[in-house]
């Protein structure tokens, strides 16, 4: 199928095999939204994980990719956040993706979100080398599966129509032109889905040489037809004029302070789960920024978020700042061993800069210039992190402490704190004569 001008589709070769029927799904939804008259811009294109999603980059619609298998529940929040008839949300996603998801597309379906999803039924996992996925039929060849699998794929259109709350259900093969199917698809209020049968060259035709794929869906029991088409009026959420939007300028902090920042400042916070570290790592970003300068902040910390380290890179600059995390510090505060475990390769990699390091805890070998302080001692293991910020200002005086004053007091964890209590133990002299590692700090 040839088109004139493509409105849809860039000019650039399509990122697919030769032969490949994701070709064919490509071009046809090219053909369907011309069909419809679609304006590229009010069309938002989801894929995910799998040969199928690397499709997106060709589109001149807006385009979201995601973690496998979630493409359907990404455009459910697409859709239901912009909830405007005009938009066009077409979900990608292959049978494996359909595998992994499926929970999401029933859902998607059974409240007739707005979307059209076409599913890509290769009958297996394609990027990944072709391996069977729970659509793959019974008898059919891959490269993993060499005798065929003894299982029945799903009938993933019977299953669609049974949980009710689609608008448009279908199945074709993706051979030659299927353009008008697609459009009847997109057209459709509510939820629809196109499943597209084809064929992976690559893994699919090699594994079931001289195969037809009329033929596969013959004996795999799967029918070509359309399985639900009716009008809905099933999914409505509160529809939107204004959106406030995150950068909105009531949430602008504004400049109250100076600051003489000549080049940027990287700063490392490292600690532990619960000890304040993430806090510490925003009251100190905001006093940058309510100093004048640009702040990024980068957290990190396990899955598991109760226990363990915890860690926040802080970058302030008074130049834009175009990226998140750095590699390099300027600065390390070093709060608890689980923070010394997560900075030590860091530490191993600085070329100068300052380690300051709980006196509870022994600095391994650096180049930065190591300050003890018994933050744990004087603060306690909750505070500690917060005391390690005020002690980095007091030491560094990057801007002024007003701002982290300023930014702190406005917080409810202030009222907590014994702010007097901090000053004095932060400004008394700590002489750590017990180890012979640990430099002496007066
Ligand atoms: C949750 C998850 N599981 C597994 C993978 C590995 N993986 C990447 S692509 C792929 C296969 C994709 O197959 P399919 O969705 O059918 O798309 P196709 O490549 O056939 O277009 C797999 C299993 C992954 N990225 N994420
Ligand atoms: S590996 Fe298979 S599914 Fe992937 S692009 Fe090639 S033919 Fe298509």
């Amino acid at each position: 199928m040839e088109l004139e001008k493509k409105k849809f589709l860039t000019d650039a070769d399509l990122p697919f095999c030769k032969g490949c029927g994701h070709n064919h799904i490509a071009a046809n939804t090219e053909k369907a939204l011309q069909l419809l008259g679609y304006d590229p811009m009010n069309v938002v294109l989801v894929t995910d994980i799998g040969c199928h999603g690397i499709i997106d980059k060709s589109f001149l619609t807006h385009t979201v990719h995601g973690l496998h298998g979630r493409s359907v529940a990404l455009a459910t929040g697409v859709s239901a956040a912009l909830n405007n008839p005009e938009k066009k949300v077409i979900v990608f996603i292959g049978d494996g993706g359909a595998t992994i998801g499926m929970q999401h597309l029933i859902d998607a379906a059974h409240n007739g979100f707005n979307m059209t999803v076409v599913i890509h039924n290769n009958m297996l996992y394609g990027m990944t080398g072709g391996q069977p996925s729970e659509f793959t039929p019974a008898g059919f060849k891959t490269p993993t599966l060499p005798d065929g699998g003894k299982k029945t794929g799903y009938d993933i259109c019977k299953l669609i129509a049974a949980v009710e709350g689609a608008s448009y259900v279908c199945r074709l093969e993706g051979i030659s032109d299927f353009s008008e199917q697609l459009a009847e698809a997109f057209s459709k209020k509510g939820f629809s889905l196109v499943e597209v049968m084809e064929i992976c060259p690559s893994y699919g035709v090699k594994s079931n040489p001289g195969m037809k794929l009329s033929k596969v869906i013959e004996n795999a029991g799967l029918i070509i037809n359309k399985f639900v088409d009716r009008e809905v009026d099933n999914y409505k959420t509160e529809v939107k004029t204004e959106f406030r939007s995150l950068f909105s300028e009531s949430d602008a902090i504004q400049t109250k302070f100076p600051s003489k920042l000549e080049k940027p400042v990287r700063l490392m916070l490292c600690g532990s789960a619960g000890e304040g570290v993430q806090a510490a790592a925003e009251f100190i970003l905001k006093a940058g920024i309510t100093s004048g300068l640009n702040g990024t902040k980068k957290g990190s910390y396990p899955v598991t978020v109760g226990v363990g380290f915890s860690a926040a890179e802080i970058i302030l600059s008074s130049e834009e700042i175009l990226y998140t995390g750095s590699p390099n510090p300027d600065v390390i505060c070093v709060t608890s061993s689980d923070g010394l475990e997560y900075a030590r390769k860091t530490l191993a990699n600085m070329k100068g800069g300052k380690l300051f390091i709980d006196s509870s805890l022994k600095a391994p070998d650096t180049k930065a210039e190591v300050i003890y302080f018994p933050f744990r001692e004087r603060g306690g293991a909750k505070n500690s992190s917060i005391y390690s910020i005020f002690y980095f200002l007091t030491k560094t005086q990057l801007f002024p402490m007003d701002s982290l004053l300023s930014v702190f007091n406005e917080n409810k964890i202030a009222k907590k704190f014994d702010q007097d209590k901090m000053f004095q133990a932060l400004n008394e002299p700590f002489v750590d004569g017990l180890t012979d590692n640990k430099k002496v700090i007066v």
